[in-house]
């Protein structure tokens, strides 16, 4: 499959011992695929074992998480924590809470977010944690006790200077709060650093709730002018997903000149041919918690459509996927393709299938890899970290810069990477060979660990 044996030899073992992880092997399979064009210069690899060693995550907590709902029922859900790598800083990385949450979703985000981490330019490792927990349709209460429960056994495997976790699907601001109380509580000690994503209040971060939507922008922004010397100025863009990522993804880009003309959850989309109302959506998603076809019963030149995987027929110049993993199939690309689109922005992690992305490469789209276009929340998750230490805050525009400064280095160091490998504008080798130098240097220096 690969040039080089060491990486058949490798990926063999990975696939004989982890075969039912779908994921996680997808996502071993991307970087593989990318590692294959610059194995060769590095024999120290095979001579130190390193992607062995890469390819298992340094430690994996699963744990029992009971808690009791509104009615007095017993509940048994199944907490995770993937520690994956900390060869350059401390784990870091968001909880996931979703039903679907299983040990392979877990680890491909663990295995990603450690090249993500890497490029952000910060000194911060890779982790992931979640659990199978649907927070959808529960109280505020059951939300509560569940995090509480969750963090009870947590807190033992995190410190700042260990593993600090923040927030992905289904982790906002509420459970991250709810999170770090229980932890403060058991530890006695105010140690910020220990979470982010946490409120202004106690700790948190200016523009931290913006940032990985934000960042996504500003990396596309990047990218658009250095690839095609364009811009989001009178774009039509396709954001899927409608959460924390999608809805600032959106409202920068509308601030930005584009108009975004469709929006999804995980049962519909919809489509606005004026451009979406974000502060409509934002109160519907924010404040009501309800479901993104009311957008549709309450604005009158939107209309609703079942399935979320149809958004990709709409017309559209750029599409920012900022769902889930796997949201984008090759029937998908080949609509925005059809439809002449110019470029894919991942938002979430992993949205396209292999076979997506092969399509979108091969039709000439820009398209960038969210472990590079989505880094900014965790960049400014690791300017939380910072600000926590200093016992400082800095203002929205002093956070906002910072990021727009990192989301530039991401994107030059994508590009320099793709054109060291000779192939020029192919952000996703450029983020994967780029990524992992990083990791494998410090991993190295460090001995067999
Ligand atoms: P949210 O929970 O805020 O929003 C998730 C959105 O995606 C919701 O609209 C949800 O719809 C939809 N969704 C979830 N699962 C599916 C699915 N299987 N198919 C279709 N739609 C789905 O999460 P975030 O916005 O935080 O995260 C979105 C993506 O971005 C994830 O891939 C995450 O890993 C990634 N990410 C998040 C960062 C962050 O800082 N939060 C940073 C970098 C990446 P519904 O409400 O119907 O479930
Ligand atoms: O996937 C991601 O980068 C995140 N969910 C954010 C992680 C973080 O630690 O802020």
């Amino acid at each position: 499959m690969y040039k080089s044996e060491y990486l058949n030899r490798v990926y063999a073992e990975v696939e004989r011992r982890d075969a039912h992880e779908k994921e996680f092997l997808q996502a071993v399979r991307e970087v593989f695929d990318s590692l294959d064009l610059v194995v060769d210069k590095h024999p120290e690899w095979e001579s130190h074992g390193l992607i062995e060693r890469f390819v298992e995550p340094e430690r994996v907590v699963q744990f029992r998480v009971p808690w009791v709902d509104d009615a007095g029922v017993t509940h048994v859900n199944r907490g995770f924590r993937v520690q994956y790598n900390s060869a350059i800083g401390p784990y870091k990385g968001g909880c996931r809470f979703h039903p679907s949450v299983n040990l392979s979703i877990m680890k491909f985000l663990g295995f990603e977010q450690t090249l993500k981490n890497s490029l952000t330019t910060l000194p911060m490792g890779g982790g992931k944690g979640g659990s199978d927990f649907d927070p959808k349709g529960k109280s505020d209460n059951e939300v509560m006790r569940f995090c509480q429960s969750f963090m009870t056994e947590l807190y033992r495997h995190i410190g700042q200077f260990t593993d600090v976790p923040a927030g992905d699907i289904g982790v906002g601001a509420r459970e991250v709060a709810y999170m770090y109380g229980q932890y403060k509580r058991i530890v006695n000690r105010f140690e910020g650093g220990v979470i982010t994503g946490k409120g202004l209040t106690f700790g948190g971060s200016l523009a931290r709730t913006q940032a990985t939507g934000y960042g996504l922008c500003y990396f596309a922004q990047e990218a658009l002018k250095n690839l095609k010397n364009d811009s989001f100025e009178g774009k039509k863009v396709i954001v899927s997903g409608s959460g924390n990522v999608a809805q600032y993804a959106a409202e920068k880009c509308q601030q930005l000149g584009g108009t975004v003309v469709a929006m999804s959850d995980s049962q519909g989309y919809v489509y606005d041919e004026n451009g979406i109302d974000l502060p409509k959506l934002f109160d519907i998603k924010q404040k009501r918690r309800a479901r993104i076809s009311v957008y549709a019963d309450e604005v009158p030149t939107a209309k609703y459509v079942e399935g979320c995987k149809n958004i990709w027929k709409v017309k559209c110049d750029i599409a920012m996927p900022c769902a889930s993993q796997n949201e984008m199939d090759e029937k998908g690309a080949l609509c925005l393709i059809k439809n002449g689109a110019i470029a894919v922005f991942e938002g979430a992690n992993m949205p396209l299938t292999p076979e997506a992305i092969e399509l979108v490469e091969h039709s000439g789209l820009i398209y960038s890899p969210g472990k590079a276009s989505n880094a900014g929340g965790v960049a400014t998750s690791g300017l939380e970290m910072t600000q926590n230490s200093m016992r400082l805050s800095w203002t929205f525009e002093e956070v906002d810069e910072k990021l727009q400064g990192i989301m530039k280095s991401i994107y030059k160091a994508c590009y320099d990477a793709s054109v060291e490998c000779g192939h020029p504008g192919d952000l996703m080798l450029g983020a994967n060979v780029a990524g992992f130098l990083k990791v494998a240097e410090a991993m190295l220096a460090q001995g067999i660990v």
